[in-house]
């Protein structure tokens, strides 16, 4: 058949990226184009991929035939695109960054990505849920993923760390025990993502080196308002190996520029539904603006012969090293700055490996750590096959040259005829130390072959009241009822009797609040006291960032017919300078028309979406100009008044001009609230209000102030804020 169709072109995308690893997985990267053809695996055109090959004639339609070929490679290939998902950490998304090194750490490590302050290492990042299975909700309770390949020149390195800094088990040996108990249980796979199930307490009661650790999965670290927003740990102890040859301990920290932030329970719960695909949009979205997620790179390190100067092991996974005794060092920033081009290739391939480490880094004797490094290996063979790290996303940028070959979906063809070592033409020898090679440390290991663990891994009670002690008290309470709802989903007896008791080993009161909700034994003394410490750095609220900003938030301004569009233009136009996201959302998604317009076509804006598609949980504050008249429309409609209670009830700031403030006086009928009806900007637990609107200056850049003069300034800083938690403690949010 003669052919006039222009020739296939496969381009390459060879712009909008940057760095090695773009570089490197150009040739891997196809744009398809309305002048390419549709081909077979093999290559070939095809001319019909709707119709399969069969017997037809002016009556009816017979058999298909076996010869179709493109028909069952199709169906074939649909058939297999599935592979096994993570058996932990299944929900996930990624993105490409750099990291920049800001400090040499060459006095603890020769590592040189972290000794070359001259330096940007390509990485990627995996951000996930646990417990869930990969269609599950991005919001649900649960720690988060917060795994990254550094793409360095030595080979690669992961840190394949959590949103938590501590685990909830000391040996590998454990893991598939706790898996097995806080996923889906055996008989009837209930409940998804979800750790309120009687198998996971049963567990972790039975098994108290987790105490410490279901604290933090109880507190509000564990529902993050953003991945951009939460800390990244590397938990385990790692070794970091100077050019001296000495040896310190290591702990690796990640630090949010945007400061650590979370959901309040409800809206998390909400959004599960609502939109499930919360945290990986937020992620798109944010690096889509331009608004690229930053965190600072910090290590603790403790020297060699310093190791057991401390009252807990600093090998052991369920326990911080308090940031009082050992400082957090800066050293490093991170940037996401590239979405992925598609999610199967890359953030469903990339596989990591807590092995995975450059010379300068290595293993300590966690015995978590070390049964880890076992495990990523493993799960990749049957996840991706034993060639999975010569997938793009997986391929180190620097060489990689060895005598490993064959096996299932090998890419690579090495030429020549030697495949071994040593060989005669002395081809691929290893490296010296001058040549970069890993060295290992010549540690002296002594002792008696044993299924046992030191001492101090046996105490399981102080870092779980230090991290309760710590916290400020809209976090305690949050905890309260968050094991108030977990228990209260077990319906087995003795699961949450024995919680409730247990909990008195860590705080008496808060064992006593919890047992009365979820219809425990109501203990009447400690089963130990509380010895009262803190330590800096467990609470959220000790991450704001050093200028507050309203940077990347989701601001709703909800307007109808008859609007104030004066205000409206200045407000948003000020929310877009400040670098927040201002979205319209109205009764209907066309165009809405301002006061004084008679509806004339083009006068008004378009909604970007209307009340009833999106809701409230899906942004972090409101904003209502004025307006008689849509005002009127709003006070009548229940889904705006629901709106403004719901967002209440998750004390989200507020804000409003003119008669908006009739229709919080509707929504927020409250004792405790007071919206004040004179000319000046009032603020009232987070509901900013100015009756006379002068909107002059709304559009430039905002100074962030409390006691600032006009009512953007007051309103930003309530955004900056995140939630106004006095609503909370003050008890007027549960009122709505
Ligand atoms: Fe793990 C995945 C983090 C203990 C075995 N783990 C996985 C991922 C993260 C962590 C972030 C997802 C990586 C990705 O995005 O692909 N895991 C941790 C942390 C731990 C931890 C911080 C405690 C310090 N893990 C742990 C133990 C074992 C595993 C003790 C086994 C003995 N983890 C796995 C795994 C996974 C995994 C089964 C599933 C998918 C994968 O590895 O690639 O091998």
């Amino acid at each position: 058949m003669a052919s006039n169709i222009i020739p296939s072109t496969v381009k390459n995308i060879m712009s909008g990226e940057k760095g090695a690893k773009a570089t490197q997985l150009q040739p891997d990267i196809q744009e398809p184009g309305k002048d390419d053809r549709i081909t077979t695996d093999y290559g070939v055109r095809q001319s019909n991929t709707d119709d399969t090959l069969k017997i037809v004639n002016d009556q009816s339609t017979g058999p298909q035939l076996l010869e179709d070929s493109f028909a069952r490679e199709k169906i074939h290939r649909f058939d297999h695109e599935r592979i096994p998902e993570r058996v932990v950490h299944a929900r996930g998304a990624g993105a490409f960054g750099t990291f920049k090194l800001l400090e040499s750490a060459a006095d603890v490590t020769c590592a040189a990505v972290l000794n070359d302050t001259t330096r940007e290492t390509p990485v990627f990042v995996r951000f996930s849920t646990v417990q869930g299975s990969r269609g599950s909700a991005d919001t649900v309770r649960d720690v988060r993923g917060f795994a990254v390949k550094f793409y360095t020149q030595e080979g690669n390195w992961d840190i394949v760390g959590n949103n938590i800094p501590v685990f909830f088990i000391q040996d590998s040996i454990k893991f598939p025990d706790f898996v097995h108990a806080v996923k889906p249980e055996p008989h009837n796979e209930v409940p998804q993502a979800q750790s309120a199930h009687n198998n996971f307490w049963d567990f972790v009661n039975l098994h108290t080196e987790a105490t410490h650790m279901y604290m933090w999965a109880m507190s509000d670290r564990a529902i993050p308002r953003s991945y951009r927003m939460m800390q990244g740990f590397g938990v385990n102890t790692f070794v970091l190996i100077n050019a001296k040859g000495e040896r310190h301990f290591c702990k690796f920290h990640w630090t949010p520029e945007l400061g650590v932030h979370s959901f309040v329970w409800d809206e998390a719960l909400k959004l599960a539904g609502q939109d499930p695909d919360f945290h990986r949009k937020d992620l798109n979205e944010a690096i889509e603006n331009g608004a690229y997620p930053k965190w600072t790179l910090g290590i603790q390190v403790i020297p060699e012969g310093q190791e057991h100067d401390f009252d807990f092991d600093i090998l052991d996974a369920t326990k911080i090293w308090p940031e009082d005794l050992i400082p957090v060092r800066n050293i490093g920033e991170m940037e996401l700055n590239k979405v992925v081009d598609e999610y199967f290739p890359q953030t469903e391939q990339v596989a990591f490996c807590t092995a995975h480490m450059v010379p300068g880094i290595a293993h300590s004797n966690d015995p978590l750590l070390q049964g880890r490094s076992f495990s990523y290996f493993d799960t990749q063979l049957s996840r991706l096959g034993i060639n999975w790290q010569e997938l793009p996303i997986n391929r180190p940028v620097c060489p990689v040259m060895n005598f490993n070959r064959d096996g299932q979906g090998r890419h690579r063809i090495t030429k020549g005829p030697i495949n071994y070592y040593p060989n005669r033409h002395g081809i691929q020898p290893p490296a010296t130390a001058n040549e970069g090679a890993y060295l290992d440390y010549p540690e002296k290991v002594a002792g008696i072959k044993a299924r046992a663990k030191s001492p101090k891994f046996k105490e399981h009670f102080n870092q779980a009241q230090l991290f309760l002690n710590s916290l400020s008290p809209p976090e305690r309470a949050h905890i309260t009822s968050a094991f108030g709802f977990e228990l209260d989903h077990c319906d087995d007896p003795i699961v949450y009797e024995r919680m409730s008791l247990r909990l008195a080993d860590i705080d008496l009161e808060l064992a006593q609040s919890v047992a009365a909700m979820v219809g425990g034994p109501v203990p009447d003394k400690a089963s130990r006291p509380n010895h009262g410490k803190k330590a800096p750095k467990l609470s959220q609220t000790e991450f704001a960032p050093t200028k507050p900003t309203i940077a990347t938030r989701r601001i709703a301004i909800i307007i109808a017919d008859g609007y104030d569009s004066v205000t409206y233009n200045g407000v948003k136009a000020a929310i877009t300078a400040s670098g927040a996201l201002p979205f319209t959302i109205a009764p209907r998604r066309h165009e809405i028309f301002p006061a004084g317009s008679d509806n004339n076509p083009g006068s008004g804006v378009r909604a970007d979406h209307h009340l009833e598609g999106m809701r409230s949980t899906m942004f972090d504050a409101i904003f209502v100009p004025g307006g008689s008249k849509s005002i009127e429309t709003l006070s009548k409609n229940g889904r705006a008044l629901h709106w403004m209670r719901e967002a209440f009830g998750h004390l989200k700031p507020i804000g409003g001009t003119g008669e908006a403030v009739e229709l919080f006086k509707l929504a927020f009928a409250l004792p405790g609230i007071s919206i004040s009806q004179d000319t000046s900007a009032v603020e009232s637990y987070g509901v900013v209000t100015q009756n006379k609107v002068d909107s002059s200056g709304f559009s430039e850049m905002v100074q962030i102030a409390k006691e600032g003069a006009n009512f953007l300034e007051k309103f930003w800083f309530q955004i900056s804020q995140h939630r106004c938690w006095a609503r909370e403690l003050d008890g007027l949010s549960s009122q709505v």
